[in-house]
């Protein structure tokens, strides 16, 4: 049985392409039993019902995929991995860095791995979850034990018919997508635009220079490899381009007025900054800025 923790977006895009039968959804205390059903729109083919009962307290989970957003994580794995059997992996799909180094600091005796994945998925009806893009997902250890265990997990995720990948470094992968993230999220929900459109915005134009020399000093702290600040931009600005008609995911949580993840990127490169001695005060705005938005 595999446990999917956070039911959300991405959660019933793994229920819904993982072998039927084969998942739960793990409740939180005293939330109702009776099953979820939804309608799930693959990116083709036609949309179909999907049901996905509860984890019941007398099921062992073989596996648990955490998809609750980088500022529930800690919460909710407090709540529930006591009652996890310690050799059970734990994969994490949390945006961003911190959440992940949290957990797996909180949680030395089980087996952490951490995913970062390009799959898009999301609810425009509480009853439905769309695949709106397909992507890659890669999986790697978080430690010692979850490296034991990551061939067995993608050999569980794969079954999905979603692109899925070991990664031997996860960390530097997921430091690669918060680059991006960090580029682009908090500018759009700032500005409230589009992921092309930002590239046309002095606002944009002015600070992301001095972010990307902030990020590629940060780089260097982290120990991962140097990217120059020019660098930095032309990868960014790319993926901005290549999703020019995307709502960003940050944009997309200001306007339902959700919490956004800025803490787990553009706050996570402040707080390192602040570990290490480097000056963040473009991060620091763009984090003030989106934390003002609600
Ligand atoms: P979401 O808000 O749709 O889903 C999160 C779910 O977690 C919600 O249903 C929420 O009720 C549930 N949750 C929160 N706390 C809980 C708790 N204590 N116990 C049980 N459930 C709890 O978010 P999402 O879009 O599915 O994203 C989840 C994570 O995956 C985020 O970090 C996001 O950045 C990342 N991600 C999402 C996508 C995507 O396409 N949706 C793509 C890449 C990465
Ligand atoms: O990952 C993304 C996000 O919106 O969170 C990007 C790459 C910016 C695509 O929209």
């Amino acid at each position: 049985m595999i446990a999917i923790l956070g039911a959300g977006s991405l959660g019933r895009l793994w229920a819904a392409t993982l072998p039927a039968g084969q998942v739960a959804f793990v409740p939180r205390p005293g939330q109702a039993t009776e099953p979820v059903h939804f309608r799930f729109c693959p990116i083709r083919g036609v949309t179909r019902p999907v049901t996905v009962p509860w984890l019941q307290s007398r099921q062992t989970p073989s596996l648990l995929l955490v998809t609750t957003k980088a500022g529930d994580t800690l919460t909710a794995l407090n709540a529930n991995l006591p009652l996890i059997p310690t050799n059970t992996p734990v994969v994490l799909f949390q945006n961003g860095l911190g959440s992940q180094q949290h957990a797996t600091e909180a949680w030395p005796d089980h087996p952490i791995l951490a995913a970062t994945t390009t799959e898009g998925a999301n609810r425009p009806e509480a009853d439905l979850t769309v695949h709106a893009g397909e992507g890659e997902t890669w999986i790697g250890a978080m430690n010692a034990s979850g490296e034991a265990h990551l061939a067995e997990v993608v050999r569980w995720l794969v079954q999905s018919g979603l692109n899925v990948h070991t990664e031997s470094d996860i960390l530097s992968r997921l430091w690669q997508k918060l680059v991006i993230n960090a580029g682009i999220n908090a500018f759009t929900a700032i500005l409230n635009c589009q992921n092309g459109q930002l590239l046309e915005h002095t606002f944009f134009q002015q600070w992301i220079d001095p972010l990307c020399q902030e990020i590629s000093q940060l780089l260097n702290s982290a120990g991962q490899p140097e990217q120059t600040p020019d660098t930095l931009r032309a990868r960014i600005e790319n993926v901005a381009r290549k999703t020019a008609a995307n709502t960003s995911s940050m944009l997309a949580d200001v306007l339902a007025g959700r919490d956004t993840e800025i803490d787990f990127i553009n706050g996570y490169l402040v707080r390192l900054g602040q570990q290490h001695g480097v000056d963040t005060q473009v991060n620091q705005m763009l984090t003030e800025r989106v934390q003002h938005l609600k």
